[in-house]
């Protein structure tokens, strides 16, 4: 009989092993036996189980419901989860976003979290952005625009998707520290997801990044690009805030070769010479990556 570790099983996925360990942890899917030093040692059987409930989770199934259809068990309660409520539509949706949509209107906050993990270390960055999770967005904010409901599906997604971003994020392998690109939100500005999945994919590009989060006063963002001779500072807003262009003036002259970028719909009528545009995030991330390499 071949057994298998968790970094086999992990590679043959595609995945992860820390998912693969959750896995077993959250939905009891864990090897049946153990090496004499105590480590998991998936048998065939094992490995054709996993694989089966991968291609579940992958399909929209509940990760709840799929290991409970493999094994037999009863499903294991969702400490977030909920019934009812309708599923967030989204037109012209693949099979991940569909499986995440259900996820997300039945409030199962972890499958959502899974789920969009298990998408980035399938796909990267940009793909899961622009085809899983931006439609998901996209279709929320209508929701929301022209029933008045389901904020708190807009909040649960926001939730797990930033917290798979940041689980992604910091199993990439180490950045140097030097010279960090600042990501920050305008300073009446709630909206940073964008900036968790730019962060995402200038890690996976090798570049460093702090994200300061919403909120930000221009007047710290300078004073954090002195401090830390940041090649670059890219600032969202989804809202639109004309008040902001005066202050950036201020900004750019933090250090001589600071480049300024501008993201999101809330820049659009606001005409500023202080700083380029930033239309996608593969845009936007190639802008970065040539800034931070022509760091001096
Ligand atoms: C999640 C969300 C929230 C979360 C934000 C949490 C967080 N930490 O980010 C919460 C619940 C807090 C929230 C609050 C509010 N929100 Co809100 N929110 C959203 C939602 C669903 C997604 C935001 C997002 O991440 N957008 C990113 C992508 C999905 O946006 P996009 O427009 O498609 O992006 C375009 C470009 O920017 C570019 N692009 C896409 N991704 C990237 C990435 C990078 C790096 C770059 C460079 C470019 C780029 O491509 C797209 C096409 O050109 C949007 C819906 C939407 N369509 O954006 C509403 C939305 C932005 N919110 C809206 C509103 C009105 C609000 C509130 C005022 C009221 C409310 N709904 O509670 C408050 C505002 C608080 C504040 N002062 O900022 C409206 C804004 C309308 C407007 N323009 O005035 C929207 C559009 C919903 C709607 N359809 O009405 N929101």
């Amino acid at each position: 009989m071949t057994e298998h570790t968790v970094g086999d099983l992990a590679a043959r996925l595609g995945v992860t092993p820390s998912t693969v360990r959750m896995w077993g942890t959250r939905y009891g899917l864990t090897a049946s036996s153990r090496s004499s030093g105590g480590h998991r040692r998936f048998t065939d059987d094992d490995v054709d189980l996993l694989e089966r409930f991968h291609q579940a989770v992958i399909a929209g199934e509940s990760p709840r419901q799929a290991a409970a259809d493999l094994t037999g068990a009863a499903p294991i309660p969702s400490s977030s989860g909920g019934p009812g409520g309708n599923v967030l539509a989204v037109p012209g949706a693949g099979r991940r976003t569909r499986g995440l949509a259900r996820a997300a209107s039945r409030l199962d906050e972890m499958a959502v979290e899974d789920g969009v993990l298990e998408a980035l270390e399938a796909m990267k960055g940009v793909a899961v952005w622009d085809e899983v999770v931006r439609p998901l967005l996209v279709s929320a904010g209508e929701q929301w625009q022209h029933t008045g409901t389901g904020i708190e599906v807009e909040h649960l997604l926001t939730q797990a998707v930033s917290m798979a971003l940041i689980r992604y994020t910091a199993g990439l392998p180490e950045l140097p520290r030097d010279k960090a690109i600042l990501l920050a939100g305008g300073p009446h500005e709630e909206h940073v997801l964008p900036l968790h999945a730019l962060r995402a994919c200038l890690a996976e590009r090798g570049i460093p990044s702090r994200l300061l989060g919403p909120r930000t006063p221009v007047a710290a963002l300078a004073r954090v690009a002195q401090r830390t001779r940041a090649p670059g500072v890219l600032i969202w807003m989804s809202l639109k805030d004309l008040a902001v262009e005066q202050e950036l003036a201020h900004l750019v002259k933090s250090h001589r070769t600071l480049r300024l970028f501008l993201a999101g719909p809330g820049w659009v009528d606001v005409q500023s010479v202080h700083g380029a545009r930033s239309d996608s995030l593969a845009g936007a991330v190639d802008q970065l990556v040539e800034t931070w390499a022509g760091r001096s």
